[in-house]
């Protein structure tokens, strides 16, 4: 499954899900995997690092241009189409596609070579405080498209003087040899509330026309009213089948279909505000990564994961340090959790920013992230670059440049960057919100009171005043299972303890517009360089829940605190 609501009626649409050959690299020896899937789940690859090769076999009933799309590769895939390449592509938590044209009927061959090595080349996968799996690991998708296609549809909510409004914008791209006169009909319409799935009477969208030459793509936008909708909010996560339909000379080629919730997202008086009401985000930081199956997390462990979160009263979550697979944003838009997404990059310094391949690497994940996610109506902030160099004058210049980058590809939404840079971060002027990492009473044994105090303090006066502020992070690591009378350290008793103690101090703070506690299951860790090596049994153990999803003290103290935050 690679998203939770048909996206065609009229493109035919094959998902490749399913058992692959596999050959490593390094010692050529073959294997059958799962796809979507981690080769570390086979017990002979649990340290593998480097690359391998996926293969198999596709049919295709009649001549046709074939689009494979991936939603996801860790971390570097190269695709070849019966021998011949038809695409490269750099990070695990983007999706990408090729577009392959004069297509015979028959049967082809589908390579895939995979790398997650680490070196040079990989600016933002580096031995780090989460595990980078290797593989292909979210779904794979085989359409048979019209040379001419609909690329993807962007729906923008707007709220004036009572009314709703939808700002279409559509992409229309043409693989074929000659030059193409299209026409571009739709509707909005079909409601999902919760599980119910009712056609409301639909709100046409008003045609558009257009030409497009042969290699070429056409953007057209549309802007109207509509009637009789119901806003997207965390209560009553309304959505709507937005449908577009393309025809050329006359005949329906191609159809997209996205799944959209009427909501704004807006930053007034120092909050973050959605439909134009003050909105906390209280919740967690969750890595895309489970005991089970390393980062390709199947659906019933996602809705197992936001059902946990839901049970401790969580209403936001953020999608450390990277962008999410899309039917986990599905669930969010389908169950009215505030989503952070952000960009690939974690603890960053600037060496590892002055990298030659860092800009063009954050700048294809900011754009495939937007591209890709700009729908989801649970995403109501986008982020960069977690606790990068926001304190030199070179990291300024490429965090600048980044958030512009987002300005460029979507107004609709307010940006952010969790820093830890306190007190020398220069770079707080810059972002809608400003967010902070703070582990007062775990990194740093200092009462959490007076530490925020001074941490609002230098916000307000360094580029930070009067915006919207969120602790990004905080918490503590404990062992599931260790338990100990005395509190100490790493006991379930003072992970909660601490948890506590922050908690108290952040539900009191009406300044704040959001906490994410660090973090919601433990995850693996990079054994490879840094200090995460030092990292009990190789994996960040903050979780208030442990990697196998098994609850610790602090489960039920958050629950205590997010089921009574008012
Ligand atoms: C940082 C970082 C997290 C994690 C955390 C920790 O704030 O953003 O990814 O590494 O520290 O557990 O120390």
């Amino acid at each position: 499954m690679l998203r939770l609501f048909e996206q065609h009626e009229i493109r035919k649409i094959k998902e490749l899900n399913g058992m692959w050959d596999f050959v490593r690299e390094d010692n050529g020896k073959a294997y059958r995997l799962p796809v979507p899937g981690c080769w570390e789940q086979h017990p002979d690859m649990l340290t593998y690092r480097g690359q391998g090769t996926y293969r198999t076999k596709v049919k295709v009933e009649q001549d046709t241009c074939l689009r494979l799309e991936f939603k996801g590769v860790s971390h570097t895939a190269r695709v070849f189409f019966d021998g011949k390449q038809v695409a490269e592509h750099y990070n695990a938590f983007t999706p990408f596609a090729a577009v392959i044209s004069g297509v015979q009927a028959g049967e082809h061959e589908l390579v895939v070579w995979v790398d997650n090595s680490f070196g040079e080349q990989s600016a933002l996968h580096i031995p780090n405080d989460y595990y980078t799996y290797g593989g292909i690991t979210r779904g794979v998708g085989m359409e048979e498209i019209s040379p001419v296609y609909i690329e993807r549809v962007h729906f923008t909510p707007e709220y004036a003087d009572g009314v709703w409004y939808g700002k279409t914008e559509v992409v229309i791209r043409n693989a074929g040899d000659r030059k193409a006169s299209f026409r571009i009909s739709g509707a909005l319409g079909g409601t999902f509330t919760g599980t119910d799935c009712s056609l409301l009477g639909e709100n046409a969208l008003a045609e558009m026309t257009g030409e497009v030459e042969p290699g070429g793509e056409t953007i057209l936008t549309g802007r109207q009213s509509f009637d009789g909708v119901t806003p997207w909010t965390p209560v009553e996560p309304t959505l709507y089948l937005l449908k577009v339909r393309l025809s050329v000379d006359g005949e329906v080629v191609d159809d997209l279909i996205e799944r959209v919730g009427i909501r704004t997202v807006s930053v007034q008086d120092g909050r973050i505000c959605l439909n134009e009401k003050p909105v906390f985000m209280k919740g967690f930081n969750r890595h895309e990564d489970h005991g089970m199956c390393g980062c390709a997390i199947p659906l019933q462990l996602m809705v197992q994961d936001l059902e946990l979160m839901h049970d401790m009263g969580a209403n936001a979550v953020r999608t450390c340090h990277y962008p999410n697979d899309e039917l986990f944003l599905d669930l969010c838009d389908e169950r009215g959790v505030l989503v952070w997404e952000e960009n690939h990059a974690r603890g960053l310094d600037l060496e590892h920013m002055m990298n030659p391949n860092f800009d063009i690497q954050c700048e294809n994940c900011i754009r495939e992230m937007i591209e890709n996610h700009y729908n989801h109506p649970s995403i109501v902030i986008w982020g960069i670059l977690n606790e990068c160099a926001s304190e030199t004058e070179e990291g300024r210049k490429k965090y600048a440049a980044q958030y512009a980058q987002i300005r460029r590809m979507d107004q609709s939404r307010p940006t952010t960057s969790a820093t830890c840079r306190h007190f020398t971060d220069i770079c707080l002027d810059l972002p809608d919100v400003v967010s902070f990492n703070m582990y007062s009473g775990w990194y740093q044994d200092v009462p959490v009171k007076e530490r925020h105090e001074q941490e609002m303090d230098w916000i307000a006066s360094a580029g930070g005043a009067g915006k919207p502020v969120i602790v990004s992070e905080f918490g503590a690591a404990a062992m599931y299972g260790y338990r100990d009378r005395g509190r100490c350290k790493w006991s379930e008793e003072r992970q909660s303890d601490i948890i506590r103690e922050n908690l108290e101090v952040y539900r009191k703070d009406p300044r704040l517009s959001g906490a994410f506690i660090w973090q919601f299951a433990d995850c693996r860790v990079t054994e490879e360089g840094g200090w995460f090596s030092t990292r009990a049994r190789s994996h960040n153990n903050k979780g208030v829940v442990d990697e196998y999803r098994r609850p610790k003290i602090a489960y039920d103290t958050v629950k205590e605190f997010f089921e009574n935050w008012d």
